[in-house]
Order: C-alpha cells, then sequence, then structure tokens
C-alpha cells in the first residue's frame, strides 16, 4: 500500500523510515523552501536529513531509500494514488502568540486536490483543537469530495522525543481521533499495523486536546520544579538534594501511594513542542468564551520563559563578586541546542540568553555547526581566555570535561551551571567561582 507523507520534518522523516520499514511505499512530500527543501536530495542519496543522536533512523532510512520503500519528493501529485495521507508539517505560534496554521492550510489544500476518493487524512502535526473538524475538513471537501464516503478523516498525534524518535513511533501507544467512529476504527486498523503500543480511539477534538494537555502538563511540572528551586535558593536550601528526598516516595503498582516524580529545574523550556503548546490549546480555550480564567498553565509558561533572565542575572551576580563587569568579559556559552544531545536550536533558552546578554559571546554545540544569530565555535576557542563558562544544553559530551582543565584555560574562573552539569563542591576546590540553577551560591 502507498503512503504519503507531507512535511519531512523530525516527526515526517522517521514516520517515513517507520512505514517504510513496515514494508510500505511511501513517499516523503516537502516543498521546496529555503529551510527545508535540501532535505529532498538529501534523503534520496540515503542520508538522514536529522541532526543529533538518533538510534537506528540514518541506518533505516538508507535501508529503505536502497529498496525503493522510500522516497522524497516535491511535487503533491504523488497523493493521488496514495491510500493514506500523514500531514507531519509544524504548526507554530506567530509573535503575537496566534497559532499560525499557514503550512497545514496550505498542505491540506493540496491534500484536497491530489486527494484520491477511498484514501484517509491523518493529521499528526499538534494543532489547536477543534481544528480537524473545522479547518482540514472544509479544506479537503472544496475538492468535492465527501467525509465519509470519498474519505476518512482523523487526528493522531505523536509522542515523539528527538533522540528516541523511531522507538516512539513504533512503541508509545496512540490515541486517535475519528471525525466519526468509521474514521478513528480505519485509522486504528492503519496504525496498528506498525505501531506496538496500545491504540484507543475517540473524537478528534478529545484527541487534539489530549495532546495539548499532555505537553502542557510537562511544561508546568517543569515549572514547579524551576519555582522551587529558587524558593530552595532563598532558603539557602539545594534544590536537588530535596529532589531526590521527594522522588523517594516509592511508585508500586496499586500500593495507592501517591508518588512524586519532581522534574529538573534548568535554564530554560526550548523546542518545538513546549514552548508553542499551552497557547495552542488556550487559543481555541478563548474562543469558547468560557467565563474561567485559567491562571497556572499560562504562568507556568512564564516561569519557564523566565530562565534565561534568571540565567543572566546569576552570569552578572559570578562575574560582579569577581570583579567583571559582563560587558567587558569574554562568555563562553556551552550548548545552543534546546536539548541534550539533539542538533534542534528551536526555541532554545540559549538563544534567548545571547539576545539578552547582547555582547559578543562564544557557543559550542557538538551538533549544530552553523546558525543565523551566532556562529558556533570549537570547544577549545569557546572555553579559552574566557572570563565565564555557561552552561546552557546538558550535551553527554560535556560530562567529560575536566574543571582542572578548564580551570587552566580560562582568564577568570566563574562557572554558571544552568543544567547540573558540574559539582559544586568540585568547582569551588578548583577556585571557581560558582552558581547554578538549584544548588546554593558558593
Ligand atoms: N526540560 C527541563 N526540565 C526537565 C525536562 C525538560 O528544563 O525536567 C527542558 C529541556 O531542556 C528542553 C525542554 O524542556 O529545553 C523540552 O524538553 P522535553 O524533554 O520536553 O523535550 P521535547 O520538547 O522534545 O518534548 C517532547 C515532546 N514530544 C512532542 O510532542 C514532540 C513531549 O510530548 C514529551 O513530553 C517529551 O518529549 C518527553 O516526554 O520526552
Amino acid at each position: 500500500m502507498k503512503v504519503a507523507v507531507v512535511g519531512l520534518g523530525y516527526v515526517g522523516v522517521a514516520l517515513s523510515v517507520v512505514l517504510a520499514q513496515s514494508g510500505y511505499d511511501v513517499v516523503g512530500i516537502q516543498r521546496r523552501s529555503y529551510r527545508s527543501g535540501w532535505k529532498i536530495d538529501w534523503i534520496n542519496k540515503g542520508r538522514s536529513p536529522i541532526r543529533g543522536e538518533e538510534p537506528d533512523l540514518a541506518e533505516f532510512l538508507l535501508e529503505a531509500v536502497k529498496s525503493g520503500k522510500l522516497r522524497a519528493v516535491e511535487n503533491t501529485h504523488e497523493i493521488n494514488d496514495s491510500e493514506v495521507v500523514i500531514i507531519t508539517v509544524q504548526t507554530p505560534i506567530k509573535g503575537d502568540k496566534e497559532p499560525d496554521l499557514i503550512h497545514l492550510i496550505n498542505a491540506c489544500r493540496e491534500v484536497g486536490k491530489n486527494l484520491s476518493k477511498g484514501s484517509m487524512v491523518c493529521i499528526e502535526s499538534t494543532v489547536p483543537p477543534g481544528t480537524t473538524e473545522f479547518v482540514v475538513k472544509p479544506i479537503i471537501e472544496e475538492s468535492e469530495l465527501k467525509l465519509g464516503i470519498d474519505f476518512n478523516l482523523v487526528f493522531s498525534y505523536e509522542r515523539v522525543t528527538p533522540g528516541h524518535l523511531i522507538e516512539n513511533l513504533r512503541m508509545l501507544p496512540r490515541v486517535i481521533g475519528g471525525i466519526t467512529t468509521d474514521c478513528a476504527m480505519r485509522g486504528k486498523e492503519f496504525y496498528e499495523t506498525f505501531c506496538m503500543g496500545e491504540i484507543v480511539i475517540t473524537d478528534s477534538r478529545t484527541a487534539e486536546t489530549s495532546k495539548l494537555v499532555e505537553n502542557c502538563h510537562r511544561d508546568v511540572n517543569i515549572a514547579f520544579a524551576n519555582e522551587a528551586s529558587l524558593i530552595c535558593k532563598a532558603l539557602g536550601v539545594d534544590f536537588f538534594e530535596v529532589k531526590e528526598f521527594v522522588n523517594t516516595l516509592p511508585n508500586r503498582e496499586g500500593a495507592g501511594n501517591p508518588y512524586r516524580n519532581i522534574l529538573e529545574p534548568g535554564a530554560g523550556v526550548g523546542g518545538h513542542c513546549l514552548p508553542k503548546d499551552s497557547h495552542l490549546l488556550l487559543h481555541s480555550f478563548q474562543k469558547t468564551k468560557d467565563g474561567f480564567k485559567p491562571q497556572l498553565i499560562p504562568m507556568g509558561r512564564m516561569i519557564n520563559e523566565s530562565m534565561p533572565g534568571y540565567m543572566y542575572d546569576l552570569i552578572n551576580e559570578a562575574l560582579d563578586e569577581a570583579g567583571n563587569k559582563i560587558h567587558e568579559s569574554k562568555i563562553g556559552i556551552l550548548g545552543l541546542s534546546y536539548k541534550e544531545d539533539t542538533g534542534d536550536p528551536r526555541n532554545s533558552p540559549t538563544i534567548k540568553l545571547i539576545e539578552l546578554l547582547d555582547i559578543p559571546v562564544r557557543v559550542h554545540d557538538p551538533y549544530i555547526a552553523d546558525h543565523l544569530l551566532v556562529k558556533p565555535q570549537s570547544l577549545v576557542d569557546t572555553i579559552l581566555g574566557s572570563d565565564c563558562l555557561v552552561v546552557m544544553t546538558r550535551h553527554s559530551q560535556y560530562r567529560e570535561l575536566e574543571l582542572e582543565c578548564i580551570a587552566s584555560m580560562m582568564r577568570t574562573r566563574v562557572i554558571v551551571d544552568g543544567r547540573n552539569l558540574f559539582d559544586p563542591e568540585e568547582c569551588a576546590s578548583n577556585g571557581f567561582i560558582y552558581r547554578g540553577i538549584g544548588h546554593i551560591s558558593r
């Protein structure tokens, strides 16, 4: 069976590979945009366009392309004889935090124009609740195709996290929301052919809302860790010790114990999901004109967005203690990517920090060689002669850094650790002025 995947981002590429590995004839469709057009030729050469550590992805992609099971094209006519069309285009938010659905709308228009009767359309992009029914469906029906008669339509959200794309797509449970029950059942039948996790069905709006609530829950829990760490700092208490003790509450099945799982405080919350998903959820909520005023979710978002600013304050405080002025200092930043062991700078807290510092800085990232805002440097050049080393991303490579060696390379020994990378005692014993989120200042 032929499947078309529209939008070759990290989800579309990984999904195309998993589908090809499961025996489908997959055509990945990508418009030749400035940012992503290069992926078409890259994939057809058997090369993965995804940066960072992705087990199996590059190897499986090469296999799929060599076997002819996977190819990438620009033109949307290939949708024509596909029995399933999956849309995985990005759904960012605009500067005013409003959803930007233009990529989804354009993709739906192309799908509507080329869809064959009897096909199924699956939306995997994260969307405001109601989008599948009130935005996608009408666009596809503009082509005289009738839902339920000529095509089926589902919203089926991905739950991937970079670093685990293939594993997540194959093993995690799936929630399939159909515009009709028949749609949902057909969606379940399709996803069962390559997803090993449990597959549950519901309506499209419930599925759309579940995805957003799932991510808002994470965003708010990270905000809780961030706020609790700032309270602990003010109390002169090490937050990581508190976190360790709190998380000792056992999570024994059936014991009914109200276990805890406090997350990691850090330099900020970046990526393509969490920074936007609460805005997508609240966008649809606001349209209901309900009198209730959400506070916790928007406040959690604000706390996470304030963390790069908090890092700025720690840098300022630590350099001041060293007798340096921030604007006369050489600052080296470890990590441009929003997340450890991945190469994705989207909404990265590092970008926010660089903008706040507003001075030339040196940045290193093992997975990012170039960026519009800053030219990443080598690790040595980032550390050598610097007055302050700032940890923004907890890449595994940084765990091998020797403090003694770093101390000998720096002009002033100041470390500001946003990801609990270094041990505060060890920093102190190596002569560093240390500040770290979640740790007591030394
Ligand atoms: N972060 C913290 N503290 C934490 C966990 C994360 O500060 O305890 C920061 C990270 O540094 C990063 C950001 O939050 O900047 C996001 O991290 P993430 O682990 O949530 O990674 P994402 O953005 O890839 O989230 C994905 C999401 N999946 C998608 O919808 C694409 C999300 O659904 C998952 O909850 C998350 O993975 C996951 O659970 O791994």
